[in-house]
């Protein structure tokens, strides 16, 4: 594929990821204009970079024609939650929703990955108004708390930086690190009924100064 081609090749993707970001926002403030606990923090996106896809396409031997079947996060949106539980919401949202597939879920919450990974992933398969008709892309949406999505922006730097090969004595430390960030949730989760009754007051009182 030439170089002047991903730029096209991507469009619909970077479509995807502003309109996802736009609407899962909009739910954001839906959310914060009732008295209901918002069970999204916040929303971020990206396309995943060109270099990046020409390592993972070397690493998984796939062809650059198979991309767009075969590489399931070329686009990627996240929905950060405070609570587990708001997870669970989010992902009931989602399978609600007529705007978008799922093709597919995977758990790792349930069962967390051996690097001590946290998230739930959904594919979906979203409908892109492109000039030349619908197209159909296959967009990453990782749901996660903003303590596993700490644990995981950490040791995605430190994977980038020494290359996947993470010394033992670091490894050590993140597997630590990833045994508090579920012990964060834990016990965020055991007093979540306080924690939303004091947000909820604080809203209250903000939408009155307004
Ligand atoms: P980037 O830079 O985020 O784009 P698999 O072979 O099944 O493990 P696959 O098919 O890519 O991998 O799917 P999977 O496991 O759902 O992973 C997709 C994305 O999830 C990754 O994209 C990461 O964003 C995130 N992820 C998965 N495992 C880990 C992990 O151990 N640590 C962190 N920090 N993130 C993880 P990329 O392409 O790896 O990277």
């Amino acid at each position: 594929m030439e170089l002047l081609d991903w730029d096209a090749f991507l469009t619909p993707y970077k479509q995807a990821v502003e309109e996802l970001k736009v609407k899962f926002k909009g739910t954001r403030e839906q959310y914060q204009k009732t008295s209901l606990h918002t069970p999204i923090e916040f929303v971020t996106g990206r396309v995943k970079p060109v270099s990046s896809i020409l390592n993972k396409a070397a690493r998984k031997q796939i062809p650059l024609e198979q991309l767009a079947d075969k590489m399931q996060d070329l686009a990627g949106v996240r929905i950060v939650t405070q609570f587990v539980e708001d997870i669970d919401k989010v992902i009931e949202l989602m399978r609600a929703r007529s705007d978008f597939e799922i093709i597919s879920e995977r758990d790792y919450i349930q069962k967390k990955k051996p690097s001590g990974y946290r998230s739930y992933h959904l594919i979906l398969r979203y409908p892109v108004q492109m000039i030349e008709g619908e197209k159909k892309v296959l967009v990453e949406l990782q749901i996660r708390t903003l303590s596993m999505n700490f644990w995981a922006t950490i040791e995605h730097s430190l994977r980038y930086k020494y290359s996947g090969e993470i010394p033992e004595d670091i490894n050590m430390r993140l597997q630590r690190a990833a045994e508090a960030a579920f012990w964060l949730d834990e016990e965020m989760s055991i007093i979540r009924d306080e924690v939303q009754e004091a947000q909820r007051i604080i809203t209250a009182k903000q939408q009155q100064s307004r």
